[in-house]
């Protein structure tokens, strides 16, 4: 019999049971003798110190086992949205999700944001309503909410009795028809299971469900080879392990790539990684060797679905060795740092010897600093934390710099136009129809192609730094010119050719004039957020969301509770967070989720620039000399 394999995702709000449940799965799938407990840090997936110590997970974990035919390789994901980076990677390589929620707390507000995901991506979702031994379980409750705010596309696969209870159990409605399982499979419609992963009620029903209600497949191990690496790590050596999932081909032992040369290949296979030649499609594999690869590249031939993209870090904090002589040493922990987690975005200032790292939130700031100390021996200090805000062009700019001039030393003409675009598009790099090929420096990019490639790098490494400091977005930027200076041209033109170091530094200069002709303006992100309140404090609430500068505030009062939903800045959601305990007495619950970018109101923020203002040519030219 031919072995299927399914790339399954555990995705949930934080502490909803994941790794709870994975531990029950491998238990059932008798992988391990006994559960693991969070509780106890005894877990297969949560097996970072700080994910023992602190009960959470922090980054995903692969483990496999077999459900008869099918070889199962379960992704445990981290919940907490400071870590929602970690899940962003992995739904690229997924075949299939458990999306887990509370039998108690319901539909949260990570589970909206993470079922959108899925359901944008199509990733066929089964759901597990967990917990249903604790007080408070109300499982007709949670498939209401499920209906009103996930999906209508649900079906229950059986109910469950004795709640609130060590003997709570689920009962099924016997096995699904073929016409269930094939709209499961295709992800139109999705089963609900109830259970408890700590007693294991409900589990062997949600195994089965896996290996019915969604997509195993065997690989076309013959195609050409498209693999994606989706998380890296590092071995007690310090080599580099890529997390690769095969789509098509395989990839063998002493395959070479750009990244670098496949030195050994351990395939999850039922329970462990084992040692093997090659991978192939449908399975995941830890890969030796390639020292250059980071998290998202692509082996062989990129797939081009759909991705999806999680709000971005909104806070940044300046990191400091506390003894002065750590600096080297804490750049290179960081480096290596960003590289599992490319988020973190670490921004190193020269001019005032500051390093900078961008965050979701004070968990990921204090699992850094943790981070840190146990496996680099650094000590470090964060500052204040402080708002990332974006600048959008107001208007359309364009500059050309032209070859033999005073402003320009890099022996090409450059022009560049700047237009604003819609809120949330980003950034779109082309090059205008008029623009004849012929006159972009081919000698150098090899195609036209080429040249457009190298342009769109350029144009966005500029892009991080505009007008006052802060990355520009929301724009279309078009090259209006090219043209360089030749040995034998004419006098005015005559000149060295320029190599592809003067055309990237000759972006900026032209760049940030047409950028200044537009105008920019910054903004600020702004959040969605939702409070329940008690009734009877709501006139305090409301008062304090004024003063915060709340926009579009809707109360709507349900007996002793009211809900609230306003737009607030996130330096002000912080606030607000600090704020409420004392309002409600501490009855006060708050969710908030990236609602975008908002002007900000009054004297906008300066970012202090990285790199040389290319508007001061001066300063600008003297910095490119050195
Ligand atoms: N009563 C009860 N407690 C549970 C159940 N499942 C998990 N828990 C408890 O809930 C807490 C969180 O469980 P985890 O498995 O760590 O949850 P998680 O979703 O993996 O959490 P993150 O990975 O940090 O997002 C732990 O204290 C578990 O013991 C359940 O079915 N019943
Ligand atoms: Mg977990």
């Amino acid at each position: 019999m031919l072995r299927r394999t399914l790339n399954l995702g555990i995705l949930a709000h934080v502490d909803a049971g994941k790794t709870t449940l994975t531990e029950r799965l491998l238990f059932a799938a008798g992988v391990i003798d006994e559960a693991g407990s969070v509780d106890k840090g005894t877990t297969r997936t949560d097996s970072l110190a700080l994910e023992q110590q602190r009960g959470i997970t922090i980054r995903s974990a692969v483990v496999s086992f077999p459900i008869d035919d099918v070889t199962v390789n379960l992704i445990d994901t981290p919940g907490h949205p400071d870590f929602i980076a970690e899940v962003e990677r992995v739904l690229s390589v997924l075949d299939g999700c458990v999306l887990v929620l509370s039998a108690v707390e319901g539909v949260q507000p990570q589970t909206r944001i993470l079922m959108r995901a899925l359901q944008r991506l199509h990733v066929p979702t089964l759901l597990f309503v967990n917990k249903i031994d604790r007080a408070g379980a109300d499982p007709e409750r949670v498939l209401d909410a499920i209906e009103q705010r996930l999906t209508p596309e649900i079906v229950p696969m059986g109910s469950a009795a004795r709640l609130g209870t060590r003997a709570a159990e689920f009962a099924s409605f016997g096995p699904a028809d073929g016409d269930l399982a094939e709209r499961a499979r295709e992800g139109s419609l999705h089963p609900v299971f109830f259970g408890s992963a700590l007693t294991g009620a409900g589990v062997p029903e949600v195994m089965d469900g896996i290996a019915q209600l969604l997509p195993a497949c065997e690989g076309d191990g013959e195609g050409p080879l498209s693999a994606r690496v989706f998380k890296i790590e590092r071995d007690p050596e310090g080599h580099r392990i890529a997390y690769t999932r095969v789509f098509s081909g395989a990839v063998h032992v002493r395959d070479r790539f750009d990244a670098g040369k496949v030195t050994a290949v351990r395939v999850f296979a039922d329970g462990d990684a084992e040692q093997r030649d090659e991978v192939r499609a449908g399975e995941i594999a830890r890969l030796w060797g390639l020292g250059e690869i980071q998290i998202g590249d692509w082996l062989g031939e990129p797939h081009h679905g759909v991705e999806h993209r999680f709000a971005p870090p909104t806070f940044e904090s300046v990191v400091a060795p506390v003894d002065h002589a750590d600096g080297q040493a804490l750049r290179a922990a960081l480096a290596q740092l960003a590289e599992q987690d490319p988020l973190i975005d670490v921004r190193q200032d020269d001019e005032r010897h500051e390093i900078s790292v961008s965050l979701y939130g004070e968990v990921q700031r204090e699992v850094i600093e943790a981070t840190l100390a146990a496996e680099y021996g650094l000590e470090v200090g964060f500052r204040e934390t402080t708002t990332i805000c974006v600048e959008r062009p107001t208007g359309t700019g364009e500059a050309i710099e032209i070859l033999n001039t005073p402003t320009n030393p890099f022996h090409a003409d450059l022009g560049l136009r700047v237009e604003p675009a819609a809120p949330g598009s980003g950034v779109e790099v082309r090059v205008d129809e008029h623009v004849d090929p012929r006159h972009a420096p081919l000698y150098v990019f090899k195609t036209f192609e080429g040249f457009v490639e190298r342009m769109d790098e350029y144009v966005r490494s500029a892009l991080e730094e505009g007008l006052l400091g802060w990355r520009v977005t929301d724009c279309v930027v078009a090259v209006t010119k090219i043209g360089y200076s030749l040995a034998d041209g004419p006098p005015s033109r005559r000149g060295p050719m320029p190599t592809a170091r003067d055309i990237k530094r000759l972006t900026p200069l032209v760049l940030m004039q047409a950028l200044e002709q537009g105008g920019s303006v910054v903004c600020e992100p702004v959040f969605r957020i939702g409070a329940e309140v008690p009734t009877d404090v709501i006139g305090s609430v409301l008062a304090a969301l004024g003063r915060l500068g709340a926009g579009g505030v809707t109360p709507a009062p349900r007996g002793e509770l009211t809900v609230l939903e306003a737009e607030l800045s996130a330096s002000r959601v912080q606030e607000l967070r600090r704020q409420l305990p004392g309002l409600t007495g501490g009855q006060g619950v708050l969710d908030s989720e990236f609602a975008g970018y908002e002007p900000v109101t009054g004297d906008p923020p300066i970012r202090p620039r990285t790199t040389p203002n290319p508007l001061n040519l001066d300063e600008y030219l003297a910095w490119v000399a050195r």
